[in-house]
């Protein structure tokens, strides 16, 4: 997941792109819109820190570029332990907390910009304790802005890890719903009966922010647990069309987007 040998290659990348900066004169950053046009200014880049700007965004930030074998990703959320806290309020979930170069989420506001226009493809990596993987990855990804409560889009589903987001129960898809934090709840249960449990809130339940419906069988931002504590704790890193029937919770996670070409 990315490496310190990539610096000399970032710094390199992030020089050409100011100087693009001086030459356009557009009144932007000159930054680039997502870390797909990182290959245009530095066609050996390697993975790490860039500044980026979507279009209409009123200011550059830095994400964390994948390149990869199949394509230059824009991470959006990372987990690989526990010193990171994901129990946070909407807040900190819209303008995204945590260091870009670790564990952190980028920001509901600014995946929300970089998938307003064109068609994205979403990224979900697994890597669980037993030294396995798998990902599952989604076409036509986009997040609403915050007047819809920031509400994901998924389209067609491909990978290994199975479509936990469209859920390994009926009814419980959490497609096209709003995200929810322990201080916003757009969950949609009022409550839900999970057995003889009465739920009001999936945050409470499952813990950190997702786009919870009933409350779903993804969820990647709840707590990390470590090796041998990591079984059947529902607020853990579960994506349940992986791993199952007891929530398993990952070692570590990865989600990143990249422009779906046409
Ligand atoms: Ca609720």
């Amino acid at each position: 997941m990315g490496g310190l040998s990539g610096w000399s290659g970032s710094m390199l990348a992030l020089l050409l792109i100011f100087s693009v900066q001086t030459v356009s004169g557009s009144g932007n950053t000159g930054a680039p819109p997502d870390c797909s046009y990182i290959q245009t200014f530095s066609p050996n880049g390697t993975s790490g820190v860039y500044n980026i700007q979507p279009e209409g965004f009123s200011c550059s930030f830095k994400a964390y570029c994948e390149m990869g074998a199949n394509g230059i990703w824009t991470v959006i959320q990372r987990r690989t332990g526990g010193a990171v806290a994901f129990d946070r309020e909407w807040a900190a979930y819209k303008n995204g907390f945590g260091f870009i170069s670790g564990d952190h989420w980028l920001g509901l506001e600014k995946i929300s910009a970089m998938t307003k226009s064109k068609r994205w493809k979403l990224r979900v990596d697994l890597w669980d304790f037993e030294g396995g993987s798998a990902y599952a990855e989604y076409e036509d990804f986009r997040v609403g802005d915050e007047s819809t409560n920031y509400r994901l889009s998924v389209g067609r589903y491909r990978g290994t890890a199975g479509d936990a987001i469209r859920g390994a129960y009926h009814g419980l898809d959490q497609n096209g719903f709003g995200f929810s934090t322990i201080d916003r709840d757009n969950d949609g249960c009022d409550p839900c009966f999970f057995g003889d449990i009465a739920v009001e809130s999936c945050t409470s339940f499952e813990h950190g922010g997702w786009w919870y419906s009933k409350c779903g069988s993804a969820n990647l931002n709840g707590h990390w647990y470590p090796e041998g504590e990591n079984i059947g704790w529902l607020s853990g890193l579960h994506w349940l069309t992986w791993k199952g029937p007891a929530p398993y919770s990952a070692k570590a996670t990865r989600m990143m987007i990249t422009p779906l070409l046409p």
